[in-house]
């Protein structure tokens, strides 16, 4: 097949030729001998929870052995792909949580609370007292009631508390105020067990629940945590694609989703005596560059390099520049191990509960991390004499990462009043139409970073602000949308100006997947600031994911529903065609429940189509779309822009 149909990259297109050439497999590859897929799985429609099954549902047997129908099969799969994915984003956070305890009892020597501003907001939070206590006193108390968030047996998230009221009133009366993380997945899985819940809409309503753990519960913790503990990230510059490898210097990927271990490979690499040793390799230095939601973390704080999202991963092998990719949770294909194997690239697995045959595994904890991560580095730079042929592609482009809450905050109102009201104010009078979330992986099944850009040009032509996160965010950077000199052309002129005065991209790199939560506070902010309603379903906002890949962009995408907002799927990816009430529910009448709802749009030019009707009939009921006439701006009208 031409790469061109395969990945709108052209970094990408040139590696996927070149493996063509050399005879090697990636996804795309093992896409095609999968082809055709299962339809029954395509629809939702096949069960295999139990033993007197596998079932499938057809017209002729329209019911399991067990008696279960269409409706209950598909609520079933999609509320376990739900709890898978909350289960992953949450264990991320508990292990940010223990790591965060043992720093704050100085057991994990290599960190430290970088942050205590956020910190003392989190202890607030938290109803940690702060007053005549020490930062370490406070972090600890703080890092206990995190952790306890996972498992405690009574209470609900204390995150959802920062929810604006109208929409804890809602969660109350459906009684989905998430509790404890693990219990809502338990519950999961117990309510999906072979006769159990049977009624589709009381199993939705679940799934509600255990998303709203992660949003509002698990993925919000790892976030703040990991502010915490490396710092609050703020807007910095840094490059994307797979240019950013040095073919002089020993280049080591880290790849995967928590920074507790790529933190410290990214000190180990500035490390002297690791510096000598590479030089004395005949290496120029250490260049570290991230693949996945691990590379948008050391971005948005380190402003280290990215190489690319999750279909790059086995390209960026395919260069034979990379001496070392080290792997920790989430989203590592096993594909990686055949590739690897074809070059000099030492694999390396660094999280107890994600390894692989064949590979070597280094177990990394937090009691002697950075001896580890210096560990590997040296082993990557003994590596780098193996190197044979290497190929990198020229493509690279600049990108501001660091867009968290407070930063954003901070760039829009300035240090001494830092505030959400000039956001506000521009989409009440309507410069910004609106702000959607643009987030998630990239899928083989359409060519790479093509709905995530297309979407985004559409929406920002039209003065939406986007904020993206994961793999869309990478998909972005890579085509320039995060760097205000090449977007703010392609900006419509309301949102250009407001860019222009505050000195922004129209599209803010806010993160990794666990970051989207950065997303929910960020709307929550919106309310609280006023004059876009009372709630989270008021805002002229949306989400849109169309190409995904993984079960946690189910659970993101569930969570932003239940908080009131319109999320966007490609249809292809969004399993639950196979029936019709699952269907009618989740794209319209959880709406009148949650004031948010899902739909299926795979046309990134029509997606956008709908969000924007989403976003003007919001407009219209918040009655701030009177004045609608658009007109040039002259320098009066440029004044009155209220930012600083
Ligand atoms: Fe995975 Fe986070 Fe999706 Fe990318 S965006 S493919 S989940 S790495 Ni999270
Ligand atoms: Fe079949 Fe019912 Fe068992 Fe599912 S639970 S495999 S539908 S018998």
């Amino acid at each position: 097949m031409d790469p061109k149909e395969r990945s709108i990259d052209k970094a990408s297109q040139e590696m996927i030729a070149r493996m063509a050439e050399a005879g090697q497999q990636n996804a795309w590859d093992r896409l095609d001998a999968q082809s055709p897929q299962c339809g029954f799985g395509r629809q939702g429609i096949c069960c295999r929870i139990c033993t007197m099954g596998p079932c499938r549902i057809t017209k002729k047997a329209p019911f399991g052995v067990c008696g279960a129908d269409a409706d209950t099969i598909v609520a079933r799969n999609f509320l376990r792909a739900v709890a898978v994915g909350v289960s992953a984003h949450s264990d991320h956070g508990r292990t940010v949580a223990e790591v965060f305890i043992e720093t704050t009892k100085g057991n994990a020597k290599d960190y430290q609370i970088k942050d205590t501003t956020k910190l003392y907001k989190l202890a607030e939070h938290l109803g940690v007292k702060i007053k005549d206590r020490s930062v370490n006193e406070i972090a600890s108390d703080v890092g206990e009631i995190a952790l306890a968030e996972f498992g405690k047996p009574k209470g609900s998230q204390f995150m959802a508390k920062r929810a604006p009221g109208p929409r804890q009133d809602i969660w109350a009366k459906l009684n989905i105020t998430p509790r404890a993380i693990d219990r809502e997945v338990v519950e999961a899985l117990h309510r999906t067990h072979m006769g159990v819940d049977q009624n589709y809409k009381n199993i939705l309503m679940h799934a509600s629940r255990v998303a709203l753990a992660d949003g509002w519960g698990g993925s919000m913790l790892a976030t703040e945590l990991q502010d915490v503990l490396f710092g609050t990230p703020y807007p910095g510059r840094g490059e994307v694609n797979m240019g950013v490898l040095k073919k002089d210097e020993v280049n080591i990927i880290v790849h995967g989703h928590e920074p507790i271990l790529s933190e410290m490979i990214a000190v180990a690499s500035q490390d002297e005596e690791l510096l000598a040793k590479a030089k004395k390799a005949g290496a120029n230095g250490i260049n570290v560059a991230g693949t996945c939601c691990t590379a948008n973390e050391l971005l948005m704080r380190h402003g280290i390099p990215i190489a690319g999202n999750f279909l790059n991963q086995e390209l960026v092998i395919a260069t034979g520049a990379i001496e070392m990719m080290a792997v920790d949770v989430q989203c590592v294909m096993q594909g990686l191990t055949q590739v690897a194997k074809c070059y000099h690239t030492k694999l390396v697995t660094t999280a107890d509960k994600a390894q692989m045959p064949g590979v070597e595994h280094v177990s990394m904890d937090e009691h002697n991390a950075l001896d580890s991560a210096k560990e590997l580095v040296k082993s990557a730079i003994d590596n780098f004499k193996n190197r044979g042929e290497v190929y990198i592609p020229k493509e690279k482009n600049a990108a501001v990462g660091g867009f968290s809450f407070e930063s954003i905050n901070y760039m829009l109102g300035g240090r001494f009043r830092a505030s959400f009201r000039p956001l506000n104010d521009n989409i009440i009078n309507g410069r910004i139409r609106g702000i959607v979330g643009i987030v998630g992986c990239t899928n083989p099944k359409v060519p790479q970073d093509m709905t995530h850009t297309t979407l985004t040009r559409e929406l920002i032509k039209r003065d939406v602000l986007v904020l993206t996160t994961g793999c869309a965010t990478i998909a972005c950077g890579k085509q320039g949308f995060t760097n205000p000199k090449i977007a703010l052309d392609w900006a419509g002129p309301g949102l250009r100006e407001v860019c222009e005065t505050v000195g922004i991209a129209p599209v803010l790199a806010c993160g990794s997947c666990v970051d989207n939560t950065r997303l929910l506070i960020s709307c929550a902010e919106l309310v609280r600031e006023g004059g876009l309603g009372d709630d989270l379903s008021d805002l002229p906002i949306a989400g849109a994911c169309l190409e995904s890949v993984s079960e946690k962009a189910v659970a993101i995408g569930q969570y932003f529903v239940a908080s009131g907002a319109l999320v966007v799927f490609g249809k292809e990816f969004l399993p639950i065609s196979g029936s019709k009430n699952v269907c009618d529910y989740l794209f319209e009448g959880i709406e009148k429940d949650l004031g948010g709802r899902w739909a299926v749009e795979s046309d990134p030019v029509k997606a956008a189509e709908m969000i924007i009707q989403h976003i003007e009939s919001k407009r219209d009921a918040l009655g701030i779309n009177k004045e609608k006439e658009r007109k040039l701006y002259d320098m009066a009208d440029r004044r009155a822009l209220t930012v600083e």
